[in-house]
């Protein structure tokens, strides 16, 4: 058999397995795993490599409006290709309602700009703002029947944020439709109120937005998400969870007998509500909600994404520059934290930073990188087999790690359309230094080699 591609040499690592193989590749798809493959029109030699799939980020945001003037840092074309650096080969951004409008008009504008401009494979979840009889009753089940598999629900913002009721409808929907509900946990009236207090007391620098959504706001909006869940009889997978208060409500409602997904993001491992107290409103570059906590809570996330609390380890990318008008250093936002944009960039760091801290440190097993930063995802989300794993007959989206080679993080390395990088001078031990894309090179040690629009729209089944 003459294959397309073969990959040689290296060591294939699944989500359970880690064998020594190569890898043919025919029409884009994983076409045999055995020794001594040989016929190909490219060969390519991975020794000393990791043969990985490709890293899926099921949590980023992308061009996603912002309001006010404030501009997100990152199109489809700038957002993929980032992603692609970082070792992706598929990224699920959101595509949100505002409200007033219909999801089918959200999803025109929002394929509108994805169309054309994806380096790699994207996916979307819908946010749900608004939800009219008409969006839950007619528009949702006839979405997820489209492939629209999943939405996200906020329990904060005063203009995105859902009433319990609403909430209530929602998962309600999503259960007959067989939609899964991602919910972002914090009360927003507790965190209005502290943000009145911080504010009478002239208390507006970065620092104060740690200050004004603490752990405790986190805890009772995840507490209050899953009691909902449970009532309804639908599961949930509660995102970027920053702190271990929030995980016992998670790891206490599955004993409850609740089907529960957890998912962490790098800012929780690795940054702390101090990062925001820097001088001259650097501190804003760290801005994000949840916020980062205290090295406890760091602690505790390891711990998570090592016992399974956690399944999903996603980035939260949602750029937005800083030194720019249109991003956290806007006119408002120089003189109050409440007008910072929140959110910050990671498509691109989030795999070397789990590799790094998590597999070179010891933290985590190969195994496991590959089940938290891939197929977790895509068996979550509706994508697995296809996606998330090396096996016969799946699309063949492979990223070739070298687990020796040493990167310092900065801004200048990376892809993202942001001024900064949270995580500048870093150092990394792992690195994804080639990306194939069903079967074609994408990235190789540096360099793009794909195409522009060579990402697809990809239909997910359900699985809630
Ligand atoms: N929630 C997110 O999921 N991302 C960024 C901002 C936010 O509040
Ligand atoms: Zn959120
Ligand atoms: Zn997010």
């Amino acid at each position: 058999m003459r294959f397309d591609t073969i990959i040689k040499n290296g060591t294939v690592v699944t989500a359970s397995d880690t064998f020594k193989s190569d890898v043919g590749i025919c029409d884009g798809k994983i076409a045999a795993l055995a020794g001594c493959l040989d016929n190909a029109h490219e060969i390519i030699d991975a020794t000393g490599l990791y043969v990985m799939p490709g890293g899926i980020d099921s949590h980023v945001h992308i061009a996603q409006p912002s309001g006010d003037g404030i501009v997100m840092a990152d199109d489809f074309s700038s957002g993929t290709l980032s992603a692609a650096f970082g070792g992706n080969t598929t990224i699920l951004p959101f595509c949100m309602q505002e409200k007033g409008t219909t999801l089918r008009e959200a999803l025109k504008d929002y394929h509108a700009k994805a169309e054309g401009n994806c380096h790699i494979d994207v996916s979307f979840h819908l946010i749900i703002t608004d939800p009219t009889a008409y969006v839950l009753g007619q528009e949702l089940p006839a979405l997820v029947e489209d492939g629209y598999t999943s939405l996200k629900v906020f329990m904060t913002y005063e203009n995105l944020r859902l009433r319990d009721d609403q909430i209530l409808d929602t998962l309600d929907s999503a259960r007959r439709s067989g939609a899964l509900v991602m919910v972002h946990c914090e009360n927003e009236d507790a965190i209005r109120y502290l943000i009145g207090q911080h504010e009478e007391k002239g208390e507006l620098a970065p620092k104060f937005h740690a200050l004004s959504r603490p752990v405790a706001a986190e805890r009772e909006a995840t507490h209050r998400a899953l009691s909902l869940a449970e009532i309804v009889g639908t599961p949930i997978v509660i995102v970027h969870v920053s702190n271990r208060q929030a995980m016992e409500e998670i790891e206490r409602a599955r004993k409850r007998g609740s089907k529960v997904a957890g998912e962490t993001c790098p800012q929780y491992l690795l940054l702390t509500a101090d990062d925001l107290d820097a001088t001259e409103l650097e501190g804003a570059k760290f801005v994000c909600s949840p916020p980062p906590r205290d090295k406890e809570s760091q602690l505790a996330c390891w711990e998570g994404l090592q016992n399974g609390t956690f399944e999903l380890f996603s980035s939260d990318h949602c750029p937005f520059r800083f030194d720019d008008d249109g991003g956290k250093l806007n006119e408002k936002g120089k003189r109050n934290f409440r007008w910072i944009p929140n959110g910050i960039p990671g498509v691109e760091t989030r795999l070397p930073i789990l590799f790094s801290e998590g597999v070179s440190k010891g933290r985590i097993d190969i195994n496991r990188f590959v089940a938290l930063s891939s197929t977790n995802h895509a068996k979550q989300y509706g994508l697995y087999p296809r996606k998330g794993t090396i096996a016969i007959g799946s699309d063949a989206d492979i990223a070739l790690w070298d687990p020796r080679k040493s990167v310092i993080v900065t801004n200048d390395i990376l892809h993202h359309g942001a001024d900064y990088t949270p995580y500048e001078g870093l150092e990394v031990v792992g690195w994804p230094i080639r990306v194939l894309l069903r079967g074609t090179t994408i990235v190789d040690e540096g360099v793009f080699k794909g195409q522009s629009n060579g990402g697809t729209y990809l239909r997910r089944d359900r699985t809630a």
